[in-house]
């Protein structure tokens, strides 16, 4: 039974009498056990993908932002302000509307995924479109949300990164373990974050014995960790991951660096690549930020970093439906025929 994440891991989160428990039936979603996928990418132990698309809003910024709207709320808040590459503005606006406040959010003009960019407006966040890019938009939103009272939802809110630990235990749920690797993608290096903070809290707690090598990707256009400095015009078809700053940076590589894990960069053709394989291998689609954690952990195998008789992880962070344009554009044509059935069989190459 979905009932959402505050209350099934009330325990390992923030809350108090006072904090509303508020859900959008958030969380509890598949790890779906890849057999096919797994073959290709020579997997000889088990891989796992948690599909996180299958949120209220598509993607995992659903489990950040249920408790960082609730303790907005505990706090008396009446209004929310984020930066987004698509999907933290979804979340923020969905909940917003749910507990009847107002969400501002700021994108990158013309630098989000079309889904992403509808969800906000039918929400009713008010939407402003940045003239710039995410890592600037940022940098407005913490100005203006120290200057006025607003809440933060950027994962700087400590309380986004406490409401995504979530997705760790249930992974550990689910296995009775925790994995040898979770993969994931990385943009503003939140989720890396969240994850590792989850899985050493389950560890602490006695719930599983062990705790994975965190394994995160960037894109190679957008890889400021990999490379060691910020990137003034971060580039990438990935476009939920085209950030240049990531604002939880140094905690990112602590979890790297405590995990005994790594942090590395696929390219955009890495990334298609994965994008449509796992969509055609597993029938799971998931947007092409998503598949960084698969290209990575093809880059991983391939390049032997990582044990392919371990059980993997790959987080696939967001839904396929999220960005249309990508989707249309690297799968393959469809094909056009009158509405006779000769028309159907010519074309099937079939003859009775
Ligand atoms: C599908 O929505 O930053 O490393 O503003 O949407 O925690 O940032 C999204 C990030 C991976 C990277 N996959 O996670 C935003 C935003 C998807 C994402 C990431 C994002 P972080």
């Amino acid at each position: 039974m979905r009932t959402g994440v505050l209350a099934k891991y009330r325990e390992f989160l923030p809350i108090t009498d006072k904090t509303p428990l508020i859900t959008m039936n958030e969380g509890d979603t598949p790890l779906i056990r890849s057999h096919n996928l797994a073959r290709e990418l020579g997997v000889q132990g088990e891989l796992w993908l948690k599909y996180e698309g299958a949120n209220p809003t598509g993607s995992f910024k659903d489990r950040g932002m249920v408790m960082a709207v609730a303790k907005a709320l505990e706090d008396g808040s009446r209004a929310i302000m984020c930066a987004s590459t698509g999907n933290t503005s979804a979340a923020a606006a969905a909940f917003a509307a749910r507990v009847g406040i107002t969400a501002i959010v700021l994108v990158p003009s013309g630098g989000i995924a079309l889904g992403k960019l509808a969800q906000a407006l039918i929400y009713g966040a008010k939407v402003l479109a940045i003239e710039g890019n995410f890592d600037q938009a940022l940098e407005i939103v913490r100005d203006l949300t120290a200057r006025y009272p607003v809440t933060l939802v950027n994962s700087l809110n400590p309380y986004r990164i406490e409401g995504q630990t979530t997705a760790a235990y249930e992974i550990c749920d689910t296995l009775g373990r925790a994995p040898h690797y979770c993969v994931l993608p990385v943009g503003n290096a939140g989720n890396i974050t969240a994850y590792w903070e989850g899985f050493k809290r389950y560890f602490a707690a006695g719930r599983v014995r062990n705790k994975p090598r965190m394994f995160g990707f960037e894109a190679e256009g957008a890889a400021a960790i990999v490379r060691g400095e910020p990137i003034d015009n971060p580039q990438t078809v990935a476009s939920a991951i085209k950030i240049g700053k990531p604002a939880s940076w140094e905690r990112a590589v602590a979890a790297r660096n405590e995990s005994e894990g790594l942090i590395d960069f696929v390219t955009d053709e890495e990334i298609l690549d994965a994008y449509r394989l796992v969509a055609r291998t597993e029938g799971i689609f998931c947007e092409p930020a998503s598949a960084a954690s698969i290209a990575g952990l093809r880059k991983a195998l391939t390049k032997g970093w990582a044990d392919p008789t371990a059980v993997f992880v790959c987080i696939l962070t967001g839904h396929g439906l999220k960005d249309p344009d990508n989707a249309i554009q690297q799968a393959p044509n469809l094909t056009n025929v009158a509405a006779n059935i000769g028309a159907v069989e010519d074309v099937l190459g079939w003859k009775a």
